[in-house]
């Protein structure tokens, strides 16, 4: 999953892709290079962001959605939370809604997936992007996190959506510290318990740079090490921004399914 960001101020990508224009050049370059979703964000969720207008929001990605959905091959994902946006979003042409809240925002929006037949990537965060870092104690992380996602499953099968077309997402960096990212990553595999596809998003995240000393721009390398742990931990999905390097770990990575390795 490759991600264009559509805003000012996303941690890693922010202020790049505001054109359309080259927002639309970027995702088509991303397919080119492997990608087989491209999840397009209207709102930076780095930790300590706040929240914008639907208004603003849909301002951003629906023009970039219009676009891509009459040039992309490859489906959209629309990374919000909002059920107004991610209606318009579905309608222009997105086909996954990626909600870093996991339905309970509006509970409506499950409904609204369900009649549309689309996908959704459920993800797990406490609080909200201003808060989440404030209180990151969890009485057992991994089970914590696991139930929280069956009960955002159980929210989603019941407004309709098929089993088929979810996806469950651990939230790395979302309400984590760093110590309990990395705790995530070793542990990933607990999440098979679910028996979903798994979506990871790791790429350039701060507590990869707290590892290597690298700022955003310079974590590729640290970005690579943790999506090849994430592939062994039987991740299915990986959310990046450098989709080409991900893309050749992958396909090395895939080659040990075959011979009883990867998952
Ligand atoms: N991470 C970010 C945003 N959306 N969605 C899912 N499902 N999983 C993630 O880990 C995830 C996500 C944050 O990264 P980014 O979009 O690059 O930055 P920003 O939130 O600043 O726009």
């Amino acid at each position: 999953m490759g991600v264009l960001n559509v805003t000012p101020d996303s941690f890693s990508d922010g202020g790049r892709y505001l054109d359309p224009g080259l927002a639309e050049a970027r995702a088509l370059r991303m397919e080119r290079e492997g990608a087989h979703i491209i999840d397009i964000g209207g709102e930076s969720t780095r930790p300590g962001s706040l929240a914008v207008t639907v208004r603003e929001e849909t301002r951003r990605v629906l023009p970039v959605i219009k676009r891509l959905a009459k040039r992309l091959r490859i489906p959209i994902s629309i990374d919000t939370w909002k059920r107004d946006v991610a209606v318009a979003a579905l309608d222009e042409g997105a086909a996954i809604v990626n909600d870093v809240r996991a339905l309970s925002a509006d509970r409506r929006l499950a409904k609204d997936i369900a009649r549309r037949g689309a996908g959704v990537v459920l993800m797990h965060m406490r609080g909200t992007p201003e808060t989440m870092q404030r209180d990151t104690t969890y009485r057992r992380l991994v089970p914590e996190i696991v139930s929280y996602l069956r009960s955002a499953v159980r929210r989603a099968l019941d407004a309709g959506i098929a089993r088929a077309n979810i996806a469950v997402d651990p939230g790395f960096g979302f309400g984590k510290s760093r110590e309990q990212n990395f705790e995530l990553l070793a542990r990933l595999a607990e999440f098979s318990a679910l028996k979903l596809p798994l979506l990871v998003g790791l790429s350039r995240k701060s507590f990869i740079g707290a590892a290597t000393g690298r700022d955003t721009d310079g974590r590729l390398y640290g970005s690579l090490a943790a999506a090849s742990a994430a592939i062994f931990g039987g991740a299915h999905v990986l959310r990046v921004h450098d989709v080409l390097a991900h893309a050749e770990v992958a396909s090395v990575l895939d080659r040990l399914a075959p011979a009883g390795g990867v998952a």
